[in-house]
C-alpha cells in the first residue's frame, strides 16, 4: 500500500480542525498538510498558508508533498454567503475547479467535497427528504453544493476521478466554533448554558432542522473515503443523517442540566433559509452502501457537549 499523502483545505474551520486531528491520527503526523487562508502559528503538523482561488499556489502544494488525497473543505457558507452572493459563488466554484484541475492533472486518487442539506429546497419532501429528488436550493451556499456535487460526478464520469462527498447537516461539537451557517445556534447555545448567560436565538422555537454530532460527522467522512469504489453507487453525494431535532427541544434538553437556562427567540434572516431546508433526512443509500449509522442522538450530544465544554471553560479556562 502506498503512503497516503494528504493536504486539507479550509483546515481551520469547524470541522477542518477536528479533520485534522483524526487524520493525522490515522495516517500519521508527518503526512498531513493543513492549510488555509490564514496562518496557525500553533499548529502541530506540516501547515500551508493557502488561498485555494489561487491555482498555481495549490498546484505547488500538490506538487511539492506529492499529494495523493484532498480534502476540499474550504467554502462560505449559507448565511455569511447570502451577505455577498456574487463573491460567495465564485469563491466556492473557483476553488471547487482548482482542486478538481490540479488533481486530474497530478493524478490525486481521491478527492472529498463537502457538500449539504443546503442543496435542498422547499419544493421537496421537508420530512425524510429522500436522496434523489429536485435539487432547488434557496441559498448561492446550496446552488454551489449542488453545482459541486454534478461537477464532482462529471470528473468521476469523464476523468475517472474518486470524488466522494456526503451532503452534512448542521454540524455539532465542543472543539471548534462554526462561522456563517445557519445551524451555527445549535453549537452556540451550548456554550451560553455553560457560561450561565442567556441565549438569543436566531431561529423560532419551532424550526426543525438536521444535525449531526462532530464524532459522527468525522467518522462519515472518514467512512466514505474508505470505502471500497465498487460500492459507492452516488456519485453526486450521500444523504447522510444524524438527528434533527429544533431550538425548543435542544432547550428542554439542555435544561434538565441547567435548569434555570433562559432563551428567547428573534428570529432573523436565517429563518427564512431553514424553512427551505429539509426537518429530517433518509440516508437508505448510505447505509447500504457504506454501512452507514449515527450514534449520536440529542440527549447525548448534550451530555458530551456539556461535560466537555465545562471542562474547556472552567478547568482549562480556554475560550474558543
Ligand atoms: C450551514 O448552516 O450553512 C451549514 C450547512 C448545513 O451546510 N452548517
Amino acid at each position: 500500500m502506498t503512503q497516503e499523502q494528504i493536504l486539507i483545505t479550509g483546515a481551520g474551520g469547524q470541522l477542518g480542525r477536528v479533520l485534522t486531528l483524526k487524520l493525522q491520527e490515522t495516517y500519521g503526523i508527518n503526512h498531513i498538510i493543513a492549510s488555509d487562508l490564514r496562518p496557525n502559528t500553533s499548529f502541530n503538523g506540516i501547515f500551508e498558508v493557502l488561498d485555494a482561488t489561487d491555482f498555481d499556489a495549490l498546484q505547488t502544494i500538490v506538487q511539492n508533498y506529492k499529494i495523493t488525497q484532498i480534502y476540499h473543505l474550504a467554502a462560505i457558507l449559507s448565511a455569511s454567503g447570502e451577505k455577498a452572493p456574487l463573491n460567495t459563488w465564485d469563491i466556492n466554484m473557483k476553488t471547487l475547479f482548482n482542486v478538481l484541475e490540479v488533481s486530474r492533472i497530478h493524478k490525486v486518487k481521491k478527492v472529498f467535497f463537502p457538500s449539504s442539506i443546503a442543496v435542498f429546497g422547499d419544493n421537496v419532501q421537508r420530512t425524510n427528504t429522500p436522496q434523489s429528488t429536485n435539487l432547488k436550493p434557496s441559498t448561492v451556499y446550496g446552488m454551489s453544493k449542488a453545482a459541486g456535487e454534478n461537477w464532482a460526478n462529471y470528473y468521476f464520469e469523464k476523468y475517472g476521478l474518486d470524488v466522494r462527498s456526503i451532503r452534512y447537516p448542521g454540524v455539532i461539537g465542543y472543539q471548534s466554533l462554526p462561522g456563517g451557517g445557519t445551524t451555527d445556534y445549535a453549537v452556540d447555545i451550548y456554550h451560553k448554558a455553560v457560561k450561565n448567560e442567556p441565549f438569543e436565538c436566531f431561529l423560532s422555537a419551532s424550526t426543525k432542522l438536521p444535525m449531526i454530532y462532530m464524532e459522527d460527522a468525522i467518522r462519515a467522512t472518514i467512512e466514505v473515503m474508505q470505502a471500497p469504489s465498487e460500492n459507492m453507487t452516488i456519485r453526486t453525494s450521500y444523504n447522510i443523517a444524524g438527528t434533527n431535532f429544533n431550538p425548543e427541544q435542544i432547550t428542554t434538553s439542555i435544561r434538565k442540566i441547567y435548569p434555570e437556562f433562559q432563551v428567547s427567540y428573534n428570529p432573523d434572516f436565517r429563518q427564512d433559509i431553514a424553512e427551505t431546508w429539509p426537518m429530517s433526512i433518509d440516508d437508505t443509500e448510505a447505509q447500504k452502501d457504506w454501512n452507514w449509522k449515527p450514534q449520536y442522538a440529542l440527549e447525548d450530544i448534550t451530555t458530551d457537549m456539556i461535560k466537555h465544554l465545562k471542562r474547556k471553560y472552567t478547568i482549562e479556562n480556554i475560550d474558543l
